[in-house]
């Protein structure tokens, strides 16, 4: 299929049974929140089958789970999704998009993806892409259920990104001096008026950081439909709820616009510890969650594997932060009495997955509980699972993580 052939599949109305899916007359999101809720596995354009949460809107994980955590770049075709509004365009056509920058600005632009890719110099990184509310489910395993999605630690990938500085474009459009905020739009719009637009913001200093870009490539290749063809903005160590997915607009304002995806959703209680008492409702002064904290997750071997006895095993998985770099990761067999290093693999710079493992031959029967905890290059350490602290949306979940395993 050629590029605007393979960009219309939505709308062809026939593909691998998924497009029925959107097809639907729903305009109300239906989103499971039931953990013991098992997902069906769609193949949804350009992806895998995949774990679905939820088709309007798209809700999407890697029906491998953790195993795909053992290597430091996630496939695009089973790159997890999550999108907040059921009306998404099933149809981009690049002969027509543009990307608007305006508001305070001098020159207000209209930028095709031709003219981004000839007229701006290139910028690649490879960042970690992670949901505020990845993991959120392991929040009830010490405290209470958390309201949200209940995701395991599959919200999470990490890609290398190439497309043009957000630096850049505010650059060449002229940023007014009166201009306080950048804010970001992509091309879905509510189903009904009282939906609020999914509409992020963040401070014009923060926009101008170096390693912010509006990608238009995702591991060498176009983004997936679901992954935000044509561009999505990229801020590597940020959670990825500002990550705007089809970005088509960069409104600069001297104002902050108040909205629900900014001053609701994706916030977190306002104080030091960033929590409250386990159960407690959201009565409480709210921030936007930015910076990711540091995190590992065991991606083999699965929980619940039985495993022969003497035979020799390679534990691994990922470990990242918000991008001071991951320091060093340890393992412990023995349920947090004592830790030992595991070797860190490649390095693809201090946004990125960084790979470990630990070479593993165990020799007595029984069962074991992996651990896995992470220290950056300043000093952050993960929590232990009970002194996690607690937030009703269950964001920022990044406890130790462990796997459950029988030697056999
Ligand atoms: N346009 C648009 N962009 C969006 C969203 C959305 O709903 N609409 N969701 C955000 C959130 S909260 C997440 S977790 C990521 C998910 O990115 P992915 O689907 O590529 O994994 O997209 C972000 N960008
Ligand atoms: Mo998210």
């Amino acid at each position: 299929m050629d590029k605007f052939s393979r960009r219309n599949f939505l709308g062809a109305g026939l593909l691998l049974g998924a497009s029925s899916l959107f097809a639907k007359e729903t305009t109300k999101a239906i989103v499971n929140k039931n953990p013991e809720f098992i997902p069906p596995v769609v193949a949804f354009p350009e992806k895998k089958p995949m774990k679905t949460i939820s088709d309007r809107p798209p809700l999407l994980a890697s029906n491998r789970g953790r195993e795909l955590f053992t290597e430091a770049i996630t496939p695009n075709d089973q790159f997890f999704v999550r999108w907040h509004l059921p009306d998404m365009p099933m149809y981009v056509d690049l002969n027509e998009f543009r990307l608007e920058v305006k508001g305070s600005v001098n020159t207000p632009l209209s930028l095709s993806i031709d003219d981004l890719k000839s007229k701006f110099e290139p910028a690649e990184i490879t960042a970690v892409l992670q949901c505020g509310g990845n993991s959120r489910k392991y929040y009830a395993v010490t405290g209470q259920a958390t309201h949200g999605v209940q995701w395991d630690h599959d919200a999470m990938g990490c890609a290398v990104w190439k497309g043009v500085r957000l630096k850049d474009l505010l650059t060449h459009a002229g940023v007014k001096d009166s201009a306080k905020w950048v804010g970001l739009n992509g091309l879905e719009k509510p189903a009904m008026e009282e939906t609020p637009d999914f509409f992020r913001e963040m401070e014009i200093k923060e926009a101008l950081e170096d390693q912010i870009i509006v990608a238009y490539s995702m591991n060498g290749e176009d983004l997936p439909y679901l992954n935000g063809f044509p561009l999505r903005l990229v801020i590597p160590g940020h959670f990825s709820d500002s990550w705007v997915k089809m970005l088509s607009e960069i409104m600069i304002m001297d104002e902050y616009r108040p909205s629900f995806f900014m001053d609701v959703a994706y916030t977190v209680p306002d104080n030091d510890c960033e929590c409250v008492i386990s159960g407690s409702d959201f009565e409480y002064k709210r921030k936007p969650i930015a910076a990711m904290k540091v995190k590992s997750v065991i991606g083999y071997p699965l929980p619940e594997s039985a495993i022969k006895k003497g035979s020799r095993i390679k534990i691994a998985g990922v470990a990242f932060d918000q991008g001071k770099g991951i320091k060093e990761v340890m393992i412990s067999l023995d349920n947090a009495k004592s830790w030992s290093a595991a070797k860190l693999g490649e390095d693809h710079g201090k946004f990125a997955f960084r790979p470990w493992s630990y070479d593993w031959e165990p020799k007595i029967k029984g069962e074991y509980t992996i651990m896995v905890r992470a220290i950056n290059r300043i000093g952050n350490i993960q929590p232990m699972p009970d002194e996690i602290g607690w937030n009703a949306g269950g964001y920022q979940y990044n406890a130790v993580d462990h796997v459950n395993v029988k030697i056999v």
